[in-house]
């Protein structure tokens, strides 16, 4: 009984794999996190903060954009995260550029650049690289904000696979709302809106995008002044 060519030491779970090898590491990063999280609203009560750090990211962005065209380009990637002293592969840049470039256009956007930064976040926490920094990337506020959002997926993970189901994202909504008739519908809806690639599961990269959208940094990008409104009255 040889050439076990075709042998798998592991079963696939919903035989779903993780497509690329960043991928893999994110799902095992995720896979090791416990989350010190209690509930689903202490998340939606971080959202505000989440926003505010993430509107502050910009002027990492900007910073990093030398040739002030809007987009992180692969040569502007490299500086950056050599600025940030994080050590990553050529091979490993190249991932992370491929995978949060996600329109494809060979330039990292601002909010692309946000997901780009909480993943490399993440997998700098990998224990065999063994960072002692107290702050790994210099940016204490920002990491503060990727922190919460790492907790905040692995709350959500509860069979800590690495992704968020369906079904975990309906028991963490009803978890908190007693019983609302709503709640399984805004589950629903949330977890559609996660699910970019339609596959039926969440990864970390999916959720952090979704948050950009949530936090309205999709829209944002030509939106340099506040709105001034007065809070008119809306009864
Ligand atoms: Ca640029
Ligand atoms: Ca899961
Ligand atoms: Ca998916």
């Amino acid at each position: 009984m040889g050439g076990s060519l075709g042998v798998v030491a592991e079963s696939p779970k919903r035989g779903y794999f993780p497509e690329t090898k960043l991928e893999t590491k994110m799902v095992e990063a995720m896979q090791n996190r416990a989350s010190p999280m209690k509930s689903f609203n202490t998340i939606i009560l971080k959202f505000p903060k989440i926003d505010q750090s993430f509107r502050k990211c910009k002027a990492i962005f900007e910073q990093f954009d030398v040739d002030k065209n809007e987009v992180i380009d692969h040569s502007e990637l490299k500086h950056c995260l050599r600025k940030l002293e994080v050590i990553f592969s050529e091979e490993e840049i190249d991932d992370f550029f491929k995978s949060c470039d996600i329109n494809e256009n060979m330039g990292i956007k601002f909010n692309e650049f946000i997901v780009l930064l909480c993943l490399v976040y993440l997998l700098q926490e990998d224990p065999s690289k063994k960072t002692q920094l107290k702050s790994r990337m210099g940016l204490p506020n920002l990491e503060a904000t990727f922190e919460t959002l790492v907790d905040a997926f692995a709350f959500l993970d509860k069979n800590k696979d690495g992704y968020v189901s369906k079904t975990e994202m309906v028991q963490a909504i009803n978890e908190t709302t007693t019983g609302e008739r709503s709640s399984g519908r805004i589950a629903m809806k949330r977890f559609e809106e996660m699910d970019w690639d339609r596959n039926g599961m969440v990864n970390f990269k999916e959720f952090l995008f979704a948050f950009t959208r949530w936090v309205g940094i999709d829209e944002a990008e030509d939106e340099d002044e506040v709105d001034e409104g007065e809070g008119e009255g809306e009864a």
